[in-house]
């Protein structure tokens, strides 16, 4: 596969590939079981996947890895597997984002650049579904981009593949001739932004310890542009399908429609987390629209995405809000809204995933920082070969090493000096000790409130299009009380530190 850079058109921070696709019949307006459904698989080939990178590619997607004929395509189902097909645990290394695109294709709304999305997998991985009598149209000679983000919680080398699978069915086919095609909406409420993101811990007050964006967002977030979160229907359309994207902490995406003065929640993308310490990891899954779901629109309406977070638990400041809406322009078979209620509710792609099953938090690792002895005048801090030195909890396993120590009312620096342009480190609070086995919910940014930090993420990157802060150094806030303080690196959980203001 040829790599080549790119603006970055996208990003978007999930993945892929679920297992197990509602079972609906075609009653229910499904594709499954209806004679004619090719069922294809697609793979990238070998990935190398540095030591603990976090980074973003766009590479275009050879025509072997495509359909080979010209058709439509009614279900995608992406995934990032071991070069021997199995599914790597989350906590080690995951797909953060793919997002399949059409250079070829346009989109009246498109992700920042003006390339048509066609489907996408987070660490979510969900399935796609266009219900029956509906489907993407696909051409051979369509020149597609993955942009992906793979990231490698750990300091070792991998090699991964992307896969994916597709529903379709051959322009040819008869039951081709029964299809309306359906162009990919992106409703994001960053659209536009080369790295969508919005910050939840900026939310200032709200009983119910849940922050929407922009709803609740202080100060309008659209004060100096487009209100990004809002799309302009170009033409009359039926809405055929729907399915959000969040991070860990997201709790739905809802999907408004406003006619005039009246406004209606037509989709809602809910999140069901199966992790048992509630909404901070990827064990979750997004509920898509029902097979049966349409929403009749017309020319003028306005479509706006909001997005909800549990601002308690795991709130930070890189979450993305988007749903991919599949839309049949100037098809009016598809009820008003405003006549007939439209149900919200979806349905789940896939349930619990095996390679969810770390959570982590259970065994003690590491030696408890508030107990080790400290060693005044600490200054700096340095970060490398995945360890912060000095205070690295790894290092207290020797008796001898002393947690850094810095005078109340003065500041430790930080400096990354492992290869920042993709080994990207942050260092963030954990509640003391923060010492035990590392999992897709362990730790957590769960620092005292008052005395919580983040660094962001130390290291380079394309600016406005990489999470990368664009600096290796970052200092302590001088406004700490005394006190041992545990930190560790959201990028690669397993690096934990501790320091102490004394
Ligand atoms: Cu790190």
């Amino acid at each position: 596969m040829s790599r080549v850079v790119l603006a970055c058109l996208v990003v978007l921070c999930g993945l892929v590939g679920a297992s197990a696709a509602s079972a609906a019949s075609a009653a229910d307006g499904s594709w499954d079981g209806v004679n004619g459904v090719q069922h294809l698989h697609f793979e990238t080939g070998p990935i190398t996947v540095k030591p603990g990178q976090n980074s973003i590619d766009n590479v275009f997607v050879p025509d072997a890895q495509k359909p080979k004929v010209d058709g439509y395509i009614v279900r995608a189902r992406p995934d990032l597997t071991y070069l021997d097909g199995k599914v790597p645990p989350v906590d080690v290394i995951h797909l953060h984002h793919g997002v399949w695109l059409n250079a070829s294709g346009t989109s009246p709304a498109s992700p920042a650049g003006q390339v048509q999305p066609i489907f996408f997998g987070g660490e979510e991985k969900t399935v796609f579904r266009i219900p029956r009598g509906y489907g993407y149209a696909y051409k051979k000679s369509d020149k597609w981009i993955l942009n992906e983000m793979i990231h490698n919680n750990t300091p070792n080398r991998e090699k991964v593949r992307l896969v994916w699978d597709l529903d379709f069915i051959p322009a040819t086919s008869p039951l081709a001739k029964s299809i309306t095609p359906v162009i990919p909406f992106w409703l994001d409420v960053r659209r536009g932004w080369g790295y969508p993101v919005f910050d939840v811990a900026q939310r200032t007050g709200g009983a119910d310890g849940q922050f929407t964006f922009p709803d609740e967002v202080p100060t309008d977030p659209y004060a100096n542009g487009p209100k990004q979160n809002e799309f302009s229907m170009p033409y009359d359309a039926t809405l055929v399908s729907a399915v959000g994207h969040l991070h860990p902490g997201g709790l739905r995406d809802d999907v408004r429609l406003t006619r005039g003065g009246s406004s209606k929640l037509i989709f809602r993308s809910q999140a069901k987390y199966y992790d048992p310490a509630g909404p901070v990891s990827w064990d979750v899954s997004l509920t898509a629209s029902k097979t049966k779901w349409r929403a009749g629109v017309k020319a003028g309406d306005v479509l706006s995405i909001h997005s909800t977070y549990d601002a308690r638990q795991s709130s930070w400041y890189e979450n993305m809000g988007i749903v991919l809406v599949f839309v049949a322009p100037h098809d009016t078979s598809g009820p008003d809204p405003f006549a007939t209620p439209v149900s919200p509710e979806g349905e789940l792609t896939h349930g619990h995933l095996a390679e969810n099953n770390h959570h982590g938090g259970k065994a003690v690792v590491y030696p408890d920082a508030r107990r080790a002895a400290g060693k005044a005048g600490a200054t700096t801090v340095k970060i490398k070969d995945y360890q912060f030195r000095p205070g690295d909890l790894g290092l207290l396993y020797n008796k001898k090493a002393k947690v850094p120590v810095v005078a109340k009312g003065q500041s430790l620096t930080f400096v990354n000096q492992d290869d920042a342009s993709y080994e990207w480190h942050s260092i963030t609070t954990c509640r003391a000790p923060c010492n035990r086995q590392t999992g897709i919910s362990y730790p957590l940014a769960n620092g005292l409130a008052g005395t919580q930090f983040d660094s962001g993420q130390l290291g380079y990157g394309l600016a406005g299009a990489t999470p990368a802060a664009n600096r290796v150094t970052w200092k302590t806030p001088s406004t700490l009380s005394q006190g041992t303080y545990t930190y560790f690196c959201r990028i690669h959980p397993f690096m934990r530190g501790a320091f102490r203001v004394q």
